[in-house]
């Protein structure tokens, strides 16, 4: 089928040849990712208007304040894929531990696991800044019964089969990858179709945008610094534009289609940084490569990493090969005389 105007449901159909072992399950995943997005973007659409803004009062597994919108949105997903009965467990940001999906017919034979922010940057909800969900999927690693936590949550990030992300911003995107490269959905509200409109996203080799909390700067580790000061100076086509929206699913966006590095590196206050590994920086990390990126902690590849636990953290640069690469090599200077 001719890409115009290609419904994002009729691509996934186009593409199911991709998804090897697939009898179709993985594609009714991604349709109930689909499904999950309309329903989040009316509520983030409106959340001005009725009383979902604002904290439930309590603090989620991260200690942050719960935002009405964050648990709304936990809620959406989880159902979603639960009533599919394709997924055997899920992570998300908002619960303390994983969730088996019990009781469902052969849900302990359903192939694939979810892990999920489902509204990252919620703290930008109340002042009307763009937000987004965050997902990454994998295959289970045993065979079958209830998920266990070791080899079928703490995978590798280059065991992701799917990953993918929603922005609500000033127009509502679904941007995903099986591994076959980046495509981005625009959905049409008036009526609730999402339209392939980026096909085939590639990250820019090089930018001139970077994005950080300078905020933090007197806390960052030395090659950071070094790296900031490279991008401030007054040389070639530097100084670079500073662009910082306090919303990872933005900052990325923008810097995917324009060119740019995204970094949340450790400092004093976040030691191991602050983004989550499983379902931050692994999906993100995906994607950026699928979209010839780079994305590491700053000296090794993300989706390397082994982790340990569930909401463990992970510093991320990544964005544009080339200045992802000059920030390793301002990092990796101080690793060699350590
Ligand atoms: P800070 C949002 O909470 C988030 O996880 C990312 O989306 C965002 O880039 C970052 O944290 C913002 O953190 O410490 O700069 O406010």
């Amino acid at each position: 089928m001719e890409n115009k105007h290609i419904t994002l449901g009729e691509f996934i159909i186009e593409n199911q040849k991709h998804f090897k072992y697939s009898s179709g399950e993985l594609s009714r995943l991604l349709n109930s990712i689909r499904l999950a997005a309309k329903v989040v973007n009316h509520e983030v659409g409106k959340a001005g208007l009725v009383d979902i803004i604002g904290t439930v009062g309590e603090t989620n597994i991260q200690g942050e304040d719960q935002q009405k919108l964050d648990l709304f949105a936990n809620n959406v997903f989880k159902t979603a894929l639960i009533n599919r009965e394709i997924v055997c467990g899920i992570t998300s940001e908002e619960e303390e531990d994983f969730i088996t999906i019990q009781g469902k017919t052969n849900s302990h034979r359903n192939k694939y696991v979810v892990l999920i922010d489902p509204l990252d940057g919620s703290s930008n909800i109340d002042v009307n800044v763009s937000v987004g969900t965050i997902f990454s999927i994998y295959r289970r690693s045993t065979p079958m019964g209830m998920p266990v936590k070791k080899e079928d949550f703490l995978q590798k990030g280059n065991e992701q089969v799917a990953a993918g992300y929603i922005i609500y911003g000033t127009s509502t995107m679904l941007v995903y990858t099986t591994g076959h490269g980046v495509n981005g959905f625009t959905l049409n509200p008036a009526i609730g179709s999402f339209y392939l409109s980026h096909a085939n996203m590639r990250f820019p080799e090089n930018g001139n945008t970077f994005s950080i909390n300078n905020g933090n700067y007197t806390h960052f580790p030395q090659g950071v610094k070094d790296y900031l000061k490279f991008c401030q100076a007054e040389e070639g086509n530097r100084p670079y534009t500073y662009r910082y929206v306090g919303s990872m699913v933005s900052d990325f966006h923008r810097n995917l289609i324009n060119g740019g590095i995204y970094m949340y590196p450790t400092s004093s206050k976040n030691p191991e940084g602050k983004l989550r590994l499983l379902y931050e920086c692994n999906p993100m990390a995906f994607l950026t490569e699928q979209a010839g990126g780079k994305a590491s902690d700053g000296y090794i590849r993300i989706m390397d990493i082994k982790p340990s636990t569930l909401h463990q953290r992970c510093p991320i640069f990544c964005g544009s090969r080339l200045m992802v690469e000059k920030a390793e090599t301002c990092m990796k200077k101080y690793l060699l005389e350590e």
